[in-house]
């Protein structure tokens, strides 16, 4: 992660449309347009990654409002957020998604939420507090994918990844987990896996 290099005040959300868009290290506070980082649905988030962009060195300040999302696949490269809002980052718009070098802490409900379609790969990360690592949206069936290695995951009160789907898949890896109630929940017999 990130040591802060100053700061940086989002009143809308930053669009990033391929390329890479390079934060510098910066703490990026969102105001109070963006939301109140509660569970309210309303919020915005702080970037839109769109069509094969990277985001990189990003802190994001108090507090994390509707987080990161995904239009159609991008990457992600050492992100911090340092208060987790509504939720950390969303897939919004079907597509795949590299997550490297990424941390939350202090969330209440999901980190990554999937809202469409794609395969979704974590390496190297550390959440500490949220219920959920990751969420399918819920009562939506499509198949998404999401593997997961090299993290260090604590204190969620639900568990690590939750579907409604029978089709989808997710697994877990070389990860170090403390303090979280059940990995898989609403997975099929097979669809989920941890080593
Ligand atoms: O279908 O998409 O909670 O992306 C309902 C909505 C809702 C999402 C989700 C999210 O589930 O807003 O944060
Ligand atoms: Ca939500
Ligand atoms: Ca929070
Ligand atoms: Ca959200």
């Amino acid at each position: 992660s990130c040591k802060s290099t100053g700061s940086v005040p989002v009143a809308e959300t930053i669009k990033i449309d391929g390329g890479t868009y390079d934060g510098g290290c910066k703490t990026f506070n969102g105001t109070s347009a963006l939301g109140d980082g509660s569970q309210g649905e309303a919020q915005k988030a702080y970037f839109r990654i769109m069509n094969g962009a990277t985001l990189k060195n990003v802190i994001i300040g108090k507090n994390g409002a509707d987080g990161i999302h995904s239009w159609y696949g991008g990457t992600l490269d050492n992100i911090t957020w340092t208060d987790i809002g509504e939720d950390a980052f969303s897939v919004k718009k079907a597509g795949n998604v590299t997550l490297k070098n990424i941390t939350g802490k202090a969330g209440e409900d999901k980190f990554i939420q999937q809202n469409a379609e794609g395969t979704i790969t974590v390496t190297n990360c550390i959440l500490d507090g949220a219920a959920k690592f990751y969420r399918q949206n819920g009562g939506k069936t499509f198949k998404t994918t999401i593997n997961v290695s090299g993290c260090d995951i604590s204190n969620l009160k639900e568990g690590v990844f939750r579907t409604d789907s029978p089709t989808s898949v997710a697994s877990l890896k070389n990860s170090r987990i403390r303090n979280v109630p059940t990995i898989c929940i609403g997975y099929a017999a097979g669809k989920c896996t941890s080593s």
